[in-house]
């Protein structure tokens, strides 16, 4: 429990769990949702207080905020590492500080898994698996298909594992070639640019692009209508996320296949959190529900309930 806290609504500040969240940054829409997602819940809620840090897509910034967080005795540290490796030293030192770490939408690499208590975020390699499924069914297994991938920010989980979940399923068709992939580092300007550079050495030759999220795809349409294509139809376009505005770019026929992957993650940290604070042993792995759009009707359909 915390001390000294200014803020208090009625309640007092002894009895408020403090979490620090260390947040990546905001490169993306999804970003953007989960932070707000996880500033109404906690914030809105008079049993917490939240210690927000935003690292700015710097693993040396998320470690001084989690340093930070340790030193000012917060009750539990949320974390969204912004990569896989390179979490020991400062994971043992909460460990140490008797702070249960919740990691929140990308996962981590440690040999010592101990070192978090539960893992709340999505199955990157199903996803992966599931857009290349889907791309297969859409285009024809008999097809001859070759991919371009905008790939997410560099030792990134949720890059590695849609890497490897797409993987796996593309090589078991052979008429399904990745002719390139690179990374965008999940941002729009960046997968335009990486998308533009594909265009340039293959242009023609290009059948479908997979980004590993919606910003990159948003890019990469803008890219191939500037290059003179019609961005879903002859360039199919795959992404994750489900952000509003592929929706409506599936809708308008610029894109066609979206694997969902759910930002609104507010309401399980609070329920860890709680549950955490009364003793009780949380799941290791907290997941979500998501699903797969496909095509200009189901985008349609979908829009007016999407709530990011
Ligand atoms: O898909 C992407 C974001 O870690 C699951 O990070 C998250 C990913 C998300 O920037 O848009």
């Amino acid at each position: 429990t915390s001390t000294g806290s200014s803020k208090d609504d009625g309640k007092k500040s002894e009895e408020k769990i403090v979490v620090g969240f260390s947040q990546i940054g905001a490169e993306s829409g999804w970003r953007t949702a989960e932070t707000e997602s996880i500033k109404e819940t906690l914030g809105n809620d008079s049993r917490f207080e939240l210690k927000f840090s935003d690292a700015q897509q710097k693993q040396e910034n998320q470690i001084k905020a989690l340093r930070s967080f340790i030193a000012q005795k917060v009750d539990i540290i949320a974390l969204a590492p912004v990569v896989e490796s390179g979490w020991e030293t400062v994971l043992q030192e909460a460990k140490d500080a008797k702070i249960p770490v919740i990691l929140l939408d990308r996962g981590i690499d440690v040999k010592d898994e101990s070192l978090y208590t539960s893992f709340i975020g999505s199955d990157f390699i199903l996803e992966g698996e599931n857009a290349a499924k889907e791309l297969i069914k859409l285009m024809g297994e008999d097809t001859k298909v070759n991919i371009v991938e905008l790939q997410g920010t560099v030792g990134a989980s949720a890059a590695n594992d849609r890497m490897e979940g797409f993987a796996n399923v593309i090589k078991e068709n052979s008429n399904y070639n990745i002719i390139k992939s690179q990374s965008g580092d999940f941002t729009r300007a960046k997968g335009k640019e990486v998308m533009e550079a594909f265009l340039k050495s293959d242009g023609e030759n290009i059948d479908a692009v997979y980004a590993h999220n919606d910003d990159m795809a948003l890019g990469a349409i803008q890219a191939i209508e500037e290059y003179g294509l019609k961005a879903g139809e002859d360039i199919k376009v795959v992404s994750v996320d489900g952000i509003k505005a592929i929706f409506e770019a599936v809708a308008a026929g610029k894109a066609n296949i979206i694997v969902e992957c759910n930002p609104l993650l507010g309401p399980q940290l609070a329920q860890a959190a709680l549950d955490l604070q009364a003793g009780k042993e949380i799941e290791r792995w907290i997941k979500t529900e998501e699903t797969v759009f496909v095509g200009k009707e189901a985008a349609e359909s979908a829009l007016p309930s999407r709530k990011y």
